[in-house]
């Protein structure tokens, strides 16, 4: 393997006007300490904001040259701007990771060296391990609600993860490239999606604890986009039992 993880970072970002110039600023600081780490690239994918998010982002390509702003006219919802964004990086490796920073950039280099250290194609971030380090926590009833997503998903899909929803995945694209094409879940449930497939192609998958700090102003709405996530990765399940029985 490579010493230097060759990176793109993919950051989806709607109405994120306010939340993304601490966090490409934190970048423009950051990125050349970040250990074992070279980032080629940075892709914001805005998908019909209300806001300037686009024209906030773009104040930054003369201190972050890698920065390219991906503007589509239509909201088509976080997954379909994250596969927009897996698709068009060019580099071996891709992290995904929201715009709020709620994981600062220094953890991409803890899912780097966790990668190197173990082999693996996939590094997820996660808030609910014994070491993850949440330094502010949700409200109770997000918490809450997370969990039991996280049982369901558990249950219905036996994947083994703790947070399969923290923004912060690192993944080897020449791993992924095969099924990016399959991937259907324009939403929020895009990790389960992703994790799915990953598992399918019997990627090897770590689940790494990470820093984690509540940001307000969430684009999520605990109850419509959990109920939201729930009937989509039951829909998803749905459709690959089908797919077992009748091939
Ligand atoms: N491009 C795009 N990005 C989106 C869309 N919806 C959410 N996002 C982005 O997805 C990321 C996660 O959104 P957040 O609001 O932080 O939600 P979250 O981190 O899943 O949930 P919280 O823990 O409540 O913050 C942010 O970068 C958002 O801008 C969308 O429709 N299009
Ligand atoms: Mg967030």
């Amino acid at each position: 393997m490579n010493s230097l993880f060759e990176t793109t970072v993919v950051i989806p970002a709607f109405n994120e006007q306010d939340r993304l110039p601490r966090t490409l600023e934190a970048l423009c600081t950051e990125h050349d300490g970040l250990s074992g780490v070279n980032l080629a690239e940075v892709i914001v994918v805005d998908d019909g904001s209300k806001d300037d998010t686009s024209r906030v982002a773009a104040l930054f390509s003369g201190r972050l040259p890698q920065l390219s702003v991906v503007t589509l006219e239509q909201n088509c919802g976080k997954g379909f701007a994250v596969r927009s964004g897996l698709m068009n990086a060019q580099s071996e490796w891709i992290l995904v990771a929201d715009a709020d920073m709620s994981t600062p950039w220094a953890e991409l280099a803890k899912l780097a060296s966790e990668l190197k250290k173990h082999g693996g194609d996939v590094a997820i971030g996660s808030r609910d391990l014994p070491e993850s380090d949440v330094v502010l926590r949700q409200s109770f009833i997000r918490e809450y609600l997370g969990r039991t997503f996280n049982v369901l998903i558990r249950t219905l899909t036996g994947l083994p993860f703790r947070d399969t929803q923290c923004g912060f995945k690192l993944v080897r694209r020449s791993s992924v490239k095969s099924f990016l094409g399959d991937l259907t879940v324009d939403r929020f449930a895009w990790d389960v999606e992703f994790l799915l497939l990953a598992r399918d192609a019997d990627l090897e998958i770590l689940e790494v604890p990470v820093s984690w700090e509540h940001r307000d102003a969430s684009r999520v709405h605990p109850i419509f986009d959990g109920f939201d996530m729930a009937k989509t990765v039951l829909c998803l399940q749905l459709r690959r039992l089908r797919k077992r029985l009748f091939s």
